[in-house]
């Protein structure tokens, strides 16, 4: 018998594989964002997330390692949300994951796609991840049957939220929360570096998947469905006049702007309980 009785997870790797369809999953949630959130609370309710935001199933083994990267910068109240929602969610799925949190240092311009190339880079050199789910921090998933690992092809998982009356607003949308494995990113070369301010990016990363031969999947849209935190427009995040152009030539830009071209610096790599934040300078538009 351990002395630290039945609470030390075993140290030998489970034989058994995770079912396809995890069994204590609940389907359809009630998310509200009415509710104040702490992370000491937040804390409370994850005492088997490990530090650094990381979680393995203990019961059975998984099939993939799953890197969820966000974008950030000044949203800690949306974080707070996110992280009290999706780690239940993601233990009920019985995924094998770890949280990485890419804040953007500095007052230039907001490039989220670039922060998601770093998201990619940076979880790599953490641990062996096989499969990298891109999430807004403002986007909650309504229904666990959504389950957050990679598919055969590039994967949308965020297809029916609240504020576009639970439809996809067009049929090559595919921003929000996107997946796809190591080897679907490295065939896109990743996403572009250079959509610097808000739009465009999720459709340049649409395009570099059906230009290279891919196809985006998506869930059923009953299952697909997510709440929007509400909130202004950032400051430093303006919409991208060039966003239009720039969409009509990833055919050509792709070879040469990508995961392939990506310089950064890290400034700081921290693990909290229930993350890991990586601060990164990552230069300014031209
Ligand atoms: N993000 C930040 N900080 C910023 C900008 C963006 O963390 O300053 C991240 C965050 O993860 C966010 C994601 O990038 O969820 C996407 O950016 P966004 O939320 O600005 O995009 P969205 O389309 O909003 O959600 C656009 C402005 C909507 C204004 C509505 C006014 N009622
Ligand atoms: C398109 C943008 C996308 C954006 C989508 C939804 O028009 O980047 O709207 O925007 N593409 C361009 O601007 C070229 S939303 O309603 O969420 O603000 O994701």
């Amino acid at each position: 018998v351990r002395p630290e009785g039945n609470h030390t997870p075993p140290t030998a790797k489970p034989i058994q594989p995770c079912p396809e369809i995890p069994p204590g999953l609940v389907g359809r949630l009630l998310i509200e964002f009415a509710s104040q959130m702490t992370m000491e609370r937040v804390q409370k309710e994850n005492p088997n997330v490990t530090e650094g935001g990381k979680y393995t199933p203990p019961d059975c083994r998984t099939k993939q390692k799953v890197a969820i990267i966000i974008p950030f910068r000044h949203r800690d109240n949306h974080l707070k949300y996110w992280l009290h929602y999706l780690h239940p969610i993601l233990r009920r799925q019985k995924i094998d994951y770890g949280i990485y949190i890419i804040t953007q240092l500095g007052e230039e311009t907001f490039n989220r796609a670039k922060l998601l190339n770093v998201g990619y880079t940076e979880a790599l050199k953490d641990a062996e991840y096989d499969c990298f789910i891109f999430s807004d921090v403002d986007l909650i998933p309504m229904d666990d049957r959504n389950l957050y690992h990679c598919y055969d092809q590039p994967r949308h998982f965020a297809i029916a939220m609240d504020k576009f009356g639970f439809r996809l607003p067009y049929a090559g949308y595919f921003g929000g929360v996107s997946g796809l494995s190591k080897k679907q990113f490295l065939k896109i070369n990743g996403f572009p570096n250079e959509y610097w301010g808000w739009g465009g990016e999720d459709d340049d990363i649409y395009n570099r998947i059906t230009l290279n031969g891919m196809k985006v999947v998506r869930p059923d849209v009953r299952i697909g469905r997510y709440r929007m935190i509400k909130h202004e427009r950032d400051k430093h995040n303006e919409p991208n006049p060039q966003r239009f152009n720039k969409i009509q030539n990833t055919k050509n830009t792709m070879k040469r702007d990508g995961i392939s071209t990506l310089t950064y610096r890290v400034v700081q790599f921290k693990k909290y309980p229930l993350y890991t934040n990586i601060s990164v300078e990552i230069g300014k538009p031209p």
